[in-house]
């Protein structure tokens, strides 16, 4: 069984700090470290208890916290944090171990006893560590598992082109950290990363598995034994495995060792997690029947009291400081590293191994055991170094306060990039949005703007259908290492220039979805994260944004700004067909916290609301942006002045004003504005003063209307909505027509705001193929169906 596998040298010099030797500093930092995983330990469980069974409850729901999931990795933690983290360093945190990381910053002096004390309660310490709801340092926002691992390898390739770019010393290169579950080696995004990290040549990454061999349900299958070696591997990466702890590596040297160490590889994870609960007698008990007829077995087995047994079969690599650190130094270059950290769920505390224990919590006597043990009086729990005595207290603070982490520079602010007070309008008669967001940037990449310089794009292997083609000829494929376009050097004719090089802006990713959007949410982090302000834009087919749906929210729950352009989106798209025509996106763009979704019918639009976004996406209460676009091309509209780009930034604008008295309105978004012109040309003599109004962002209407709803009762004021005055210019018992090409619903509120009338067009059942007559007859989306639907206003049942 080997313990460390591992190719390279130590990195850290020896400690030589005090009088001492260096085997002396060794073993002082040893120690040290050793008293750090207990304080985690303590105060982690500590913090959940006064959540669950001290602080008052109003509501009686539970309020949870992970006791056992926090012990399983707090030597890691401390060994990590204390030890081998350099102050470039990010790291994520399993979520569920996030008081671990409140408790490291407690003792570092940089969180609150008030916020620790209202962990999992308003303004108190989220429960899974958030950058943008956590006042401590959070490098990435965790929850959702599986994404949190992936997020580092993708930050560290924005890493690796930022410095290609010549925007970071790569003497000031960091690693990017995963501390994860075993569990979270289920999830798929995990191999997703782990193929694109290869094909990207990843590096300076880290992931750190707490080995525990316990999901939340259950414990894990022994069959994977090995096998993530396995894939690792072959996917580039070193494996070092932390099996056994010094005292079990020390107690195998011994006679008899080797039969327990050969018992202990046999042994089923759910055995060792059944005898890890019952403790040193029941250990006793099993080894002596297994293997005690072995030689020297039973004297081996004797030289430990029940305790000490126990104590020394729970000796996990991912438990022993000295073990940790040793694997962490070795991994002293920039080739990716999966550290698997064998370990016990609960290690230490009476839920240690039982089955049920991730969500499991220590009774109050079992917490008053754990804190005697300690040495911690009551009333001191909270107290940093409470039971250690003051000479001891004295130097593990100066330990602490020596720490590289200690050192760590609050994140950088970036400086904005200008954005251009207008961005030129692509020329042309007729026109699809798809095309017209091209041609913009490609006329971006062509002109001398600070701020196209800043742009990357990336897309999952739809760069040219989604017509980012243009620009990624101008501005190259991003590339560490230089590789030359063979079908240009042999003079092959092709649209595409595929030269790959260091100064590339577009970043190529592989099909997976989920690894473009968490691509989208590392870039977007840029600023942040490496004080170099980067304007991504992913482009996506618009139905497989639900593709990658958690990683999008992920990366707007951590409020990573970037642009994204679905398309091409709804039933427009026809031929295609069914599966890959979009229904429910504007739904998503209106319903998804910080991303605003705009939907432009014209090329002009579609130009000002790039700007728009290029501009928010800077801004320091801005958002991240969302464009559905299309590639039916529709003739453009003459403009008498510019009055209308106010309007449409907010989130419409009326494109044939209602006359005095309008009894009704047709409202469309997007690419069916033929059609709603079509059928107001048709309609406009019929009904008086009709109006067509041009929603061009569905989610700043709603959310305008009801933030000022709202405003009255939190702010005392009642200011009427953009979208209010806009429906003001109708008739307060008018009827309202809206069309869309997705789910009605994005418009069919509209009647809400002035209590009107309302006839819903829109798609709610799947599409499939047929030219676009047929489709928007069929699904009732043409000229005839919307004069249909504003009939249907005005009859009486
Ligand atoms: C995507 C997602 N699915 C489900 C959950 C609920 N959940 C939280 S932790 C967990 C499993 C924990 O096991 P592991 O990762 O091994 O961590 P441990 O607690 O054992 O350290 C699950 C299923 C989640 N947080 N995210
Ligand atoms: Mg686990």
């Amino acid at each position: 069984m080997s313990l460390i596998k591992t190719t390279t040298r130590k990195a850290r010099k020896p400690d030589t700090a005090g009088d001492g030797s260096p085997a002396d500093a060794r073993q002082e930092r040893i120690r040290s470290l050793d008293l750090l995983d207990t304080r985690l330990r303590w105060l982690s469980s500590w913090m959940i208890h006064n959540a669950n069974h001290i602080r008052p409850k109003r509501d009686g729901l539970k309020v949870g916290g992970h006791q056992a999931s926090c012990a399983s990795m707090t030597a890691i933690m401390a060994a990590l944090y204390f030890h081998a983290l350099r102050p470039q360093d990010k790291v994520a945190v399993k979520p569920h171990a996030g008081p671990l990381l409140h408790a490291i910053h407690y003792l570092l002096g940089n969180q609150s006893l008030e916020k620790m004390q209202n962990f999992r309660g308003l303004g108190g310490v989220q429960s899974y560590p958030s950058r943008t709801k956590d006042s401590i340092p959070v490098d990435f926002s965790t929850g959702s598992v599986g994404l949190g691992v992936a997020v580092t390898a993708f930050s560290s390739l924005v890493q690796d082109y930022l410095i290609a770019h010549g925007q970071l010393r790569e003497a000031d290169a960091g690693r990017m950290i995963a501390l994860m579950g075993d569990a979270e080696l289920d999830e798929g995004n995990i191999y997703e990363c782990l193929i694109e990290g290869y094909k990207h040549d990843l590096r300076n990454c880290w992931w750190v598995v707490d080995y525990n061999r316990q999901s939340l349900d259950s414990t894990t299958a022994d069959r994977m034994f090995r096998r993530f070696d396995d894939i690792f591997e072959t996917c580039g990466w070193r494996v070092i495995t932390l099996k056994h702890g010094k005292l079990q590596q020390a107690a195998f040297k011994r006679p008899g060792g080797t039969a327990i160490a050969q018992w202990i590889e046999t042994c089923p994870n759910a055995e060792f997690a059944v005898l890890t609960y019952q403790g040193g007698a029941a250990w006793r008990e099993r080894l002596l029947a297994d293997i005690g007829t072995q030689p020297h077995v039973r004297e081996l087995l004797a030289s430990f009291d029940d305790e000490a047994l126990g104590r020394l079969m729970t000796n996990l690599g991912g438990h022993c400081t000295e073990t940790l650190i040793d694997a962490f130094d070795s991994a002293n270059d920039d080739r990716p590293t999966l550290f698997i950290a064998y370990t016990v769920k609960g290690h230490s505390l009476p839920l240690a191994g039982h089955k049920d224990n991730h969500s499991g919590m220590m009774n109050p006597p079992q917490i008053a055991q754990l804190r005697a043990s300690l040495g911690i009086a009551e009333g001191e729990e909270w107290e940093p170094w409470a039971g250690l005595g003051s000479n001891v207290a004295a130097q593990l603070k100066a330990f602490v306060d020596a720490c590289a982490l200690a050192k760590k520079p609050p994140e950088p602010t970036a400086p904005a990039v200008p954005v251009p007070a207008r961005l030129p309008v692509p020329d042309g008669a007729e026109q699809s949005t798809q095309a017209a967001f091209g041609r913009i940037l490609l006329d971006l990449a062509k002109s001398g703007e600070a701020l196209a310089d800043r742009i990357v794009t990336t897309a999952p292997d739809v760069t040219q259908t989604t017509n980012l083609g243009a620009f990624v000829n101008q501005r190259g494929l991003f590339r560490r290492q230089e590789l030359a376009d063979v079908f240009q050097k042999a003079k092959i004719p092709s649209a595409q220039k595929w030269a790959q090089h260091a100064a590339g802006q577009h970043i190529e990713l592989g099909i997976a979805e989920n690894n473009f959007f968490l691509m989208l949410a590392s870039l977007g982090l840029a600023a942040p994260h490496f004080g170099t302000r980067l304007l991504p834009v992913g482009t996506v087919y618009d139905p497989f944004i639900a593709r990658g749906l958690d990683a999008l929210n992920y990366g707007c729950y951590q409020d990573a700004r970037f642009l994204l352009v679905g398309t091409p989106s709804g039933i427009t798209l026809a031929a295609e067909g069914g599966a890959h025509q979009s229904i429910n996106t504007p739904l998503i763009g209106m319903g998804q916290p910080n991303l605003t979704y705009f939907e432009p019918a014209y090329a002009d639009e579609l130009a000002l609301m790039m700007r728009w976004a290029f501009a928010d996406m800077q801004q320091p209460d801005g958002s991240s942006a969302y464009l559905r676009l299309s590639t039916r091309v529709i003739p453009q509209i003459e403009r008498q002045d510019d009055a209308w780009e106010q309007d449409a930034l907010q989130g419409g604008y009326w494109l044939r004003r209602p006359g005095p008295g309008a009894e009704a309105a047709i409202v469309f978004t997007g690419v069916v504005a033929p059609e709603a012109l079509q059928a107001w040309e048709q309609m406009a003599d019929d009904i008086p003063g009709l109006g067509l109004l041009n929603v061009t962002s569905p989610d700043l209407l709603h959310r305008g209307w009801s933030a000022s709803r709202n405003a009255r009762w939190t702010d005392g004021v009642r200011r009427p909505s953009f979208v209010e005055n806009l429906l003001g210019a109708l008739k307060p018992d008018a009827g309202l027509i809206t069309v869309i090409d997705g789910a009605p619903g994005a418009l069919s509120w509209l009647g809400a705001v002035r209590g009107m009338r309302v006839s819903p067009l829109g798609v709610d059942r799947f599409g499939q193929t047929g030219d676009l007559p047929d489709l928007y007859r069929t699904y009732r989306l043409d000229s005839e169906a919307i004069i249909e639907a504003a009939a249907d206003l005005f009859v009486r049942d």
